[in-house]
């Protein structure tokens, strides 16, 4: 029997809290309305926000040294919807789960989208993994897959990839996600242009096999596990590739994978311009790829990559309509708990973007006012929007504090006692 949080504890937790909400809401509502916008227009917008959870972020994650998994780790992708459909049900905006492949293969995919649907649970982007070999394989990855040197290895890269497109295609997604860690350690162990041709001469037989409505993400980044050079180490490297491959190819920025400092705002203002922006990997990091959740250090970067999304929305930029999902990694914390927060955060970003007033900042962007066009952007930033938050949640039946609620409803312990402690503390993401 599938373990869900009962509706009528969500309802309990809520009655606690929804006077204040509609106080809160009723006075940021009145502030709003100064500023000539109506609240409900912006949480009707807030309602409809999604984003994506990936699979392989409700267990435990680790680093190359060591990972503690927790109690009640989901051990396979029914399990990791099961959690899903609990963090789904507290926030009510990650009805879609991205699987990875062969982590979440199964030998039956009707089942598993006939198990989704039971879930209420869409599937999001397919994920590809060529960054590690499988048990037996005969060709090695170790050289890198899709630009690997041997044509027997870019062969199985890419018969891999366009099995994904199959097992997506009986789940209902619609986009298949590329991201190999193909590069060198060495300076000269690696022709940057052969490689690069090789890789893109491989895209070019995976798109092949794309179906008409379906979307090829590329995802570049910038080290790890290679240390001296990445096949798609920049967004550069990748739109390129986009470019080359067709319509179909955008690019997917995962915001760890760049330099310290980097101005991703800026990269995501020119995907869209080139209508190449194909979706998200939101996370954080202070150094390197860390996986770190989302908004918990540069929450203000956040927000300014949402106010070019939206910007892009109110400007009806052609070609505009990137998918949001989370990449993280939880070591410390459960991982229910990091996906609800991080998923508010993401949805915190895109709603204070949609209070920036923008005739008032093209008017001093026009007439280089600098310092009141930041402080446009900074005045819907620092807006507490939080009301709008609990209100969406609310009125679409989650709960006004899914943290709160969620550790009332013991769900974790009540999992442990079904899921044998999977021990070990290996290493790696997963
Ligand atoms: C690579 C990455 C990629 C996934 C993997 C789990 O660092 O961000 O998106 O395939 O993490
Ligand atoms: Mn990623």
């Amino acid at each position: 029997m599938t373990q869900r949080i009962d509706k009528a504890l969500i309802a309990e937790q809520n009655a606690k809290l929804e006077g204040y909400v509609k106080q809160d809401y009723e006075a940021l509502g009145n502030q709003l309305a100064r500023q000539g916008i109506n609240i409900d227009d912006i949480t009707a917008k807030a309602e409809l926000f999604q984003i994506a959870v990936p699979s392989w972020g409700t267990g435990t994650g680790g680093t190359r040294f060591a990972r503690f998994p927790g109690i009640g780790e989901p051990r396979n992708i029914w399990e990791k919807l099961e959690d899903s459909a609990v963090i789904n049900d507290l926030s009510q905006c990650t009805e879609r789960v991205s699987p990875h492949f062969p982590w979440d293969k199964v030998d039956d995919f009707t089942e598993l989208k006939g198990f989704s649907d039971e879930l209420s649970l869409k599937w999001d982007s397919i994920n590809s993994n060529t960054f590690q070999d499988q048990a037996g394989q005969e060709h090695s990855f170790k050289y890198g897959s899709l630009s690997n040197t041997s044509q027997e290895s870019r062969d199985l890269a890419i018969a891999h990839n366009l099995e994904c497109i199959e097992w997506g295609q009986a789940l209902g997604s619609k986009t298949l996600t590329v991201w190999v860690g193909d590069g060198s350690n060495h300076p000269g162990q690696q022709h940057f242009q052969h490689a690069f041709e090789r890789y893109l001469d491989s895209m070019k037989k995976i798109y092949a096999g794309l179906p008409k409505d379906w979307e090829l993400h590329i995802e570049h980044k910038m080290f790890e596990p290679a240390f001296y050079s990445t096949i798609i180490q920049d967004w550069g490297s990748n739109i390129l590739a986009a470019m080359e491959l067709g319509p179909q190819a955008k690019s997917l920025v995962d915001l760890g994978h760049h330099a310290p400092n980097v101005n991703i705002e800026m990269i995501v203002s020119r995907l869209i311009q080139f209508k190449k922006l194909g979706g998200f990997h939101f996370n954080d990091s202070k150094y390197g790829d860390d996986d770190l959740d989302s908004g918990s250090l540069h929450p203000y970067q956040q927000f300014l990559i949402f106010n070019e999304l939206v910007d892009a929305e109110y400007r009806n930029q052609e070609g505009f309509g990137p998918n949001y999902m989370l990449d993280q990694s939880h070591n410390v914390t459960d991982p229910i708990e990091s996906l609800m927060n991080s998923a508010a955060s993401v949805q915190r970003s895109y709603v204070a973007a949609l209070l920036v007033d923008r005739p008032a900042l093209t008017e001093y962007q026009t007439n280089n006012d600098a310092l009141m066009a930041s402080n446009t952007l900074k005045k819907a930033f620092t807006t507490d929007v939080s009301p709008i938050l609990a209100m969406a949640r609310l009125r679409k039946g989650g709960a006004i504090d899914p943290i709160a609620t969620y550790r009332a409803s013991g769900y974790r312990q009540a999992v442990a006692e079904k899921r044998p402690n999977s021990g070990g503390n290996g290493s790696g993401i997963v």
